[in-house]
């Protein structure tokens, strides 16, 4: 492993960072009502980078009524889709114009590097800003030739009206901070909804950024409000009646919470939460490919995505050559801070996360595991695990069957007799799966036979904007992406008219 040094800030960076951070509720920059603020960390070093409003439940219940007031009573209600659509067009160009400040802030808050924060979050922000400015035109209802046979000898016209389902809450993680925001702004704004916006407490800031583009770019006050704030704040959102729809990124077990406070007022609820994802190798795969692609399905983003794959199934005449050169990458992915460009391993989120995964770590090898590569915390400043890649372990272990979020992927051997199916199956998570081999139809039917939202063939994190994304099982309800997300933020209803 290498380690790298960290560049200078944008200028405009430095200025952000040292603004104070406000709710934005109702169009207003506003502190919490308590007047309480918490800390934003760099995880490569510790250090705080911003005193942020933390926000609480007087806070939700306010952008609550500034969210509810602009979709029943504000300007909003008039605009048209294409006024929509170029407003969304708008923030999209005025992202792109920042995208190196906005990446700069994220690579600080979260710790990615900033050259991924750039070409991944930031520019993918910008394109799902993009085509979801193109669908605020294109959302239609229909008109269904009705036989209205209790009613007979009369003329009918029928037909359905797509509608904002209207004020929704977003929580979001803080693995993928603006882009996680962007994924669920952009459809809310395409179908006419109002927003409560509530980011993860490790990762605030470039949605505060995204707040000051929203305004810039002419959405009406109190249709994006901002609270930031810990857990509490979410529960509060999720609780409130007046909130239609809950959109939520984040863990299983608070995912499952949402859906108990959601009963309330059967508020919609979506949910893309946590993975195990499989990443099967069989032996005729093209190895050029499949080694470095298993690589980088679990060391990608420190191994911090719900996609991540975790559970490497290599067939067992090429498994240990497999995994040996796996273990020869991860032993030479550099190491560094968030704003060092080159930096492939930053650091985890937090001292939490980075102790959660070593527990993980620590247990498999006291089962008996053994670390190929790493299996170590890093003894630096900042909170970095070294990628670690295990084998030996058993199906019931622990780091098989939870979801660790950090850079250590669990190996195992399958056989051809054997097949794989039914232990890429054996999970309580659906969310993704990855597939090589140079067999199309064995690829085909694996991918019919694994129950997960995506399967990726011979690459991995195969994502587009056009393309469904979320979990079968206990990784979610609903879609993102593509125009299905629509769906989640329209509500249908028929008109029938006796002529
Ligand atoms: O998630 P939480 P955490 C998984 C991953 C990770 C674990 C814990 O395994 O190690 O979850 O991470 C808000 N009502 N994923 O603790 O708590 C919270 O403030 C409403 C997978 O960060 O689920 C934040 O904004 N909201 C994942 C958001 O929920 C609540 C991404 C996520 O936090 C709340 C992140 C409550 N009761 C973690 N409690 C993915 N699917 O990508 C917390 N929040």
């Amino acid at each position: 492993m290498t380690v790298v040094s960290q560049p200078v800030l944008h200028p405009r960076v430095d200025s952000f960072l040292r603004e104070p951070k406000r709710l934005l509720i109702g169009g207003e920059w506003v502190a919490a009502v308590s007047g309480r603020t918490f800390t934003t960390h760099d995880p490569a070093t510790g250090r705080v980078l911003a005193e942020v409003a933390h926000g609480e439940d007087a806070d939700v219940t306010r952008a609550v009524t500034a969210a509810r007031r602009a979709f029943d009573d504000g300007p909003w209600r008039r605009f048209t889709p294409l006024e929509r659509q170029r407003l969304l067009w708008r923030v999209a160009q005025a992202l792109a114009a920042r995208a190196d400040e906005f990446a700069q802030i994220e690579a600080l808050d979260n710790g990615k590097s900033v050259s991924v924060a750039e070409h991944v979050d930031i520019a993918w922000a910008v394109e799902i800003l993009e085509y979801y400015a193109g669908w605020a035109t294109k959302i239609e209802g229909s008109t269904p030739q009705v036989s209205m046979p209790f009613a007979p000898g009369g003329v009918f016209h029928a037909y359905t009206l797509r509608e904002p389902v209207g004020v929704v809450g977003q929580i979001v993680p803080w693995n993928f901070p603006l882009l996680m925001a962007v994924f669920k702004i952009a459809p809310a704004l395409a179908t006419g909804n109002t927003v409560v916006l509530k980011p993860a407490e490790q990762t605030p800031l470039s949605a505060l950024l995204l707040g000051e583009l929203l305004a810039d770019a002419g959405l009406p006050d109190g249709v994006v409000n901002i609270v930031t704030g810990f857990g509490d704040a979410g529960a509060a959102l999720v609780r409130d009646e007046r909130v239609d729809k809950i959109a939520f990124t984040g863990s299983t077990e608070v995912g499952k919470e949402i859906v108990r406070a959601a009963a309330g007022n059967l508020k919609r609820v979506s949910l893309e939460l946590g993975g195990k994802s499989p990443n099967v190798v069989f032996a005729d795969a093209d190895l050029d490919l499949a080694v470095p692609g298993a690589a980088n399905a679990i060391f990608f983003n420190h191994g911090q995505a719900c996609t991540a794959g975790s559970r490497l199934y290599v067939e067992d005449t090429i498994f240990e050559e497999f995994t040996a050169k796996v273990a020869d990458i991860a032993a030479g992915l550099r190491v560094g801070s968030g704003l060092d460009p080159a930096t492939e391993i930053g650091p985890l989120i937090s001292a939490d996360q980075r102790d959660k995964v070593m527990g993980y770590v620590d247990e498999g090898l006291a089962e008996g595991a053994r670390a190929l590569s790493g299996g170590t915390r890093l003894d630096r400043d900042g909170f970095f695990v070294a990628p670690t890649v295990l084998v030996g372990v058993g199906p019931e272990s622990r780091v098989v069957r939870e979801e660790i979020f950090g850079p250590v992927v669990a190996a195992q051997p399958f056989t051809a007799a054997d097949g794989v199916t039914a232990a890429a199956n054996d999970t309580v998570y659906g969310l993704a799966a990855g597939i090589w081999t140079r067999d199309l139809s064995k690829a085909h039917r694996t991918a019919r036979e694994i129950r997960a939202g995506s399967v990726w063939v011979n690459q991995y994190n195969g994502f587009d904007t056009t393309l469904p994304f979320g979990g079968y099982k206990q990784s979610g309800w609903g879609r993102e992406l593509g125009a299905g997300v629509l769906e989640l933020y329209l509500e249908t209803k028929a008109v029938n008219i006796a002529l």
